[in-house]
């Protein structure tokens, strides 16, 4: 099943998707996956083809239109100066010292925002509001995955950050330290980031599903002082002794001084006398009262890892004044944010980018109410998101393609029990979200009513990039449409010139923005190597993805190039592909990858999982194939179709197609250590004719 948060402690490494890993090879980015793309540089013709069309049209509310945050306009000035544009919005928050120049981009590609300035990110998360005189209204509706639930007001939480902050102090950290949090979803986990932010110690929040090994080697990596966890959680029903992968990783890791454990199950653990600190030993006893002092603008935030399916994982740094600007700025433009009313819910995990810029930095900047659940989406019952929407009355709504599918997989029945009413606008993040999903989302989940804001972006790029603006935007299913006001990014061949409308490519950033990460953790040429070398003579960063532009200039993003198939001469993006399928009433979710063959080059072998109800037939493979040609073309007539119960995930939901690829070449299945749930690959591997019986 996919979900958004993490499984079982049992395997050995991290996640990551999107992160063809370019370690030892600076252009690996570009054409990453050689045996599905070697062919690829010899063909002049065309980067990659433009198959499916999509005419449903969909306007904002005029009601959301009247009152949008974001107009029309923001798009002309940020054209006219996307400096000034960027400083306005880094206005919007509280500076303890103005910046001297908007932009130093001197140095490239390392950028230098807002030099000179300093400000406070936790004081702009939490001391400002209730300064402002809103420290009553709620900051974080927790929802235990038990059914336990409490809420923190904006003061509360200033409280819990302050004491936490002293806390740190107190075990010796000081600014420029490294502070490893290995938590779940709970409340706790945001404190201890702000807490870091306030003292401008550098945070690096590891997944809580992270195996004790992946968690070693970011604390070694970053050379973490002190680690932040908790006892355990709860999890599908039973306890996660998180505790005990703690310990693993800190016995073997020598810069780890203290762990500052919070309660949270309350079940038994190991414990050392002389390294282990209770929260609310040390923690509850501090003095509430914490003054924040100014940070340089380019103090580093966070540490975030993100690994490939080879190399060590890469600590992305992020700093604090331009992420926080666009971090800030993007939520309240996406998801037109009125704090006052609206119940916000990112049903991301913490551990992942998404739950750093839209759990955490995004909203609390902003000053809004929001929901975190620790849970998963199936516990006790398959409603339980709808149950938690009806509760709180959530109004904005952020998750992935992948739950979206699962609801799809679901049925419709399960949130029509609920009241949806309140909901006002949603959001996707993580993959291309297939246009049927995306209509699915809107009817079922936001009453036929709700923009869907389908949002690009990459734990590299810190904030949302490309994205329709809710109040402006006339959506188009699957589409991510333009670059957000004050973000620039095109579509290019291999040699880097733009493509026209209607061509597809390589999606590339050609000016800097505000939240670009400023490096790799200790590493600055593999930082250039991985991003920026593909296009150096251009300049451009090269984010790994492919794309179209429609012919109204819009974006389509086609998912990561190593995926791309060459059928007969032509480059087809698996997206494509994917959605034709998902477009038959009878698929949920699909799969699909191009396997060597000896005529064509590839062959493409789609693995489709049925949308509930549905069952396996005879003619179902035919009339899946006949309805992908009818969709986009005979040349993406899929030449196998296998039906399966799941799908190979990493644990942020993306779906992993190099190891399809292997069970479609029929040889060894590769690393499947980053796998949500590695039992997956049997149950397809078991399912698959042999190539050659075809
Ligand atoms: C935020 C996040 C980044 C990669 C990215 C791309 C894929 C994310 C997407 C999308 C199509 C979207 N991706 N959002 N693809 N449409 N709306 O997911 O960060 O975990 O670093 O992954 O995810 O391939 O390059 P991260």
């Amino acid at each position: 099943m996919s979900e958004t948060h993490g499984t079982e402690n049992t395997d050995t490494d991290d996640t990551d998707a999107h992160n063809i890993d370019a370690d030892a090879d600076a252009n690996a980015n570009a054409n990453a996956n050689a045996n599905a793309n070697a062919e690829t540089e010899t063909d002049n013709t065309e980067t990659l083809s433009n198959l499916l069309r999509e005419n449903r049209r969909f306007p904002p509310p005029p009601e959301l239109a009247d009152q949008a945050n974001v107009t029309e306009s923001a798009y002309a000035t940020a054209d006219a100066d996307r400096e000034a544009f960027w400083a306005a919005q880094a206005a919007r928050l509280h500076w303890d010292q103005p910046w001297t120049q908007i932009l130093d981009w001197s140095d490239k590609p390392f950028a230098r925002w807002f030099v000179g300035g300093t400000l406070n990110a936790a004081h702009n998360c939490v001391d400002r509001h209730v300064e402002a005189g809103n420290g009553d209204r709620v900051a974080i509706h927790f929802e235990g995955e038990p059914g336990d639930s409490r809420s923190l007001t904006y003061a509360e939480l200033k409280t819990e950050v302050c004491k936490a902050a002293n806390a740190l102090t107190s075990l010796g950290i000081a600014a420029g330290d490294r502070v490893a949090i290995y938590m779940p979803m709970i409340p706790e986990t945001a404190v201890a980031m702000l807490a870091c932010a306030r003292i401008g110690a550098v945070h690096s929040v590891c997944f809580a599903a992270f195996s004790p090994e992946a968690l070693r080697g970011r604390i070694e990596d970053a050379g973490a002082r002190l680690l932040i966890t908790a006892d355990g959680y709860h999890r599908r029903g039973s306890v996660v002794n998180l505790k005990a992968n703690a310990d693993e990783a800190a016995g073997a890791s020598p810069s780890i001084e203290k762990v500052l454990v919070v309660r949270r199950t309350g079940h038994e653990v190991a414990w050392d006398d002389a390294r282990d600190v209770w929260w609310h030993d040390l923690v509850d006893s501090q003095s509430g009262e914490h003054t924040a002092v100014g940070l340089d603008a380019e103090h580093p935030l966070f540490i975030l890892y993100t690994s490939g399916t080879t190399g060590k994982p890469k600590g992305i740094l992020h700093t604090t004044g331009g992420y926080l600007t666009q971090a800030s700025y993007t939520h309240h433009a996406v998801f037109d944010l009125k704090p006052e009313t609206d119940v916000y819910w990112c049903t991301a995990d913490v551990g992942w980018v998404t739950g750093h810029s839209y759990i955490v930095y995004g909203p609390l900047s902003n000053g809004a109410t929001e929901v975190m659940y620790e849970g998963t989406p199936d516990t006790p019952h398959q409603g339980r998101f709808w149950e938690i929407v009806q509760k709180y009355k959530v109004t904005l709504l952020y998750t992935a393609p992948t739950a979206i599918r699962t609801f799809m997989k679901w049925g419709s029945a399960l949130p029509a029990k609920f009241d949806l009413s309140s909901l006002r606008l949603l959001g996707s993040v993580g993959e291309p979200i297939n246009p049927e999903a995306w209509i699915w989302y809107r009817e079922n989940i936001g009453g036929g009513r709700t923009p869907v804001v389908d949002t690009w972006w990459q734990t590299e790029t810190g904030a949302i990039m490309i994205s329709p603006l809710p109040g402006v935007t006339e959506a188009k299913p699957g589409s991510a449409m333009r670059p957000l006001p004050g973000i620039s990014a095109t579509v290019v061949d291999k040699g880097g010139t733009p493509v026209p409308n209607g061509g597809g490519g390589y999606l590339v950033l050609d000016k800097p923005w505000p939240s670009m990460l400023r490096g790799i953790w200790g590493d600055p040429k593999r930082f250039v190597d991985t991003y920026w070398s593909r296009f150096a003579e251009q300049g451009y960063y090269f984010a790994g993805d492919g794309a179209k532009k429609d012919e109204d200039g819009d974006l389509w993003l086609l998912g990561r190039v190593d995926d791309i198939m060459l059928v007969s001469g032509h480059n087809i993006s698996t997206t494509e592909v994917e959605s034709a399928l998902v477009s038959h009433p009878s698929v949920a979710e699909a799969a699909v990858v191009g396997a060597k063959d000896e005529t064509t080059g590839q062959r493409i072998v789609a693995f489709v999982i049925l949308r509930g109800g549905n069952e396996e037939h005879a003619e179902l493979e035919e009339t899946l194939r006949e309805h992908v040609t009818k969709a986009i073309g005979p040349i993406a007539k899929p030449r196998q179709i296998i039906v399966v119960p799941e799908l190979p995930k990493t644990r942020s939901g993306k779906i992993m197609r190099r190891l399809l690829r292997d069970v479609a070449e029929d040889r060894a299945i590769g690393d499947t250590t980053t796998l949500a749930d590695s039992a997956v690959m049997e149950l397809i591997s078991a399912k698959l004719p042999h190539a050659e019986e075809e």
